[in-house]
């Protein structure tokens, strides 16, 4: 077909190529949900049915878009770890970002009702999305970790916070001043000595945030591929877990994460 004179306005578009040899992190974060979540009466400081819809969100981004190994949620955010050789739209960050970004938001509506059935959907909500890239499996296991530690940081001030307002009796203000300054092991007192709570005992998906990745399934399934070749593939689904991630233990036990062949 000849080339219509208006086609040179393409050459305007950027070139945004991940680097090649690395990994690709998309992390979307809920936009001002500190006004959703008061909109729609979340529970403080955890709302199970919010997490849940989360990781509903994130296991559909995962189960339609091509090459994801982990991802990791806590709070209003997802992040989403693409293989570091993967060639899916030749690795155009833009195509990257905007395609987890709307696949998660759209499915964050479509499944409101799901988890959500007392609570209408007021306004449509809106997240952002950042792609990183990581040249090393160390600088990708410490971006994980980070996230993680930011969780139980931002868990533990949460969690004692709600306690000194709900259970304390304290205003916001005053449960602001009483933490200002305090080390996580003056939070754990505080919460052990004055409200009986083992920081320790808290739901695992609220401490830990949620980690998905693909487990294989049992059974080995033989498939079809064309008339003369069978090949054995074991068929795999997203599995959640709500483990620590900063240390070892994991990364021991799932090499596949970091196995980019
Ligand atoms: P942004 O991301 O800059 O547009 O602004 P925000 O307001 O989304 O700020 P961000 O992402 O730093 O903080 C997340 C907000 O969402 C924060 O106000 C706490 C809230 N949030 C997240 N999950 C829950 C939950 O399960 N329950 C409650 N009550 N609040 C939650
Ligand atoms: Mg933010
Ligand atoms: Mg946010
Ligand atoms: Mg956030
Ligand atoms: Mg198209």
């Amino acid at each position: 077909m000849a080339k219509s004179s208006y086609e040179y306005v393409r050459q305007f578009e950027a070139d945004d190529t991940c680097l090649h040899n690395c990994w690709i992190v998309v992390r979307l974060d809920g936009r001002s949900f500190h006004r959703f979540v008061e909109q729609h009466n979340f529970t403080k400081p955890n709302d199970d049915r919010a997490l849940q819809l989360m990781n509903k969100c994130a296991q559909t981004v995962m189960l339609e878009l091509k090459d994801i190994t982990i991802a990791y949620g806590q709070s209003d955010e997802y992040s989403f770890v693409f293989n570091k050789k993967t060639h899916w739209f030749k690795r155009r960050a833009s195509k990257f970002m905007s395609h987890v970004v709307s696949q998660f938001a759209a499915s964050y509506v479509f499944y409101w009702k799901d988890y959500f059935s007392d609570q209408p959907l007021l306004y449509p909500p809106g997240f952002d999305g950042r792609v990183i890239l990581y040249p090393s499996n160390q600088n990708l296991m410490d971006y994980l970790k980070w996230r993680q530690a930011d969780c139980h940081i931002n868990n533990l001030y949460n969690t004692v916070f709600w306690a000194l307002v709900h259970q304390g009796g304290l205003t916001k203000a005053q449960a602001q001043e009483r933490l200002r300054g305090t080390l996580s092991s003056d939070k754990n007192e505080i919460l052990f000595s004055e409200f009986n709570i083992n920081y320790n005992n808290e739901p695992l998906m609220y401490r830990k945030g949620t980690i998905l990745v693909w487990q294989k399934v049992n059974e080995i399934a033989t498939k079809q591929i064309n008339s003369e070749k069978e090949v054995k593939q074991t068929p795999s689904k997203v599995t959640s877990l709500h483990c620590d991630i900063i240390g070892q233990q994991f990364w021991k036990e799932h090499p596949e994460i970091l196995d980019d062949s």
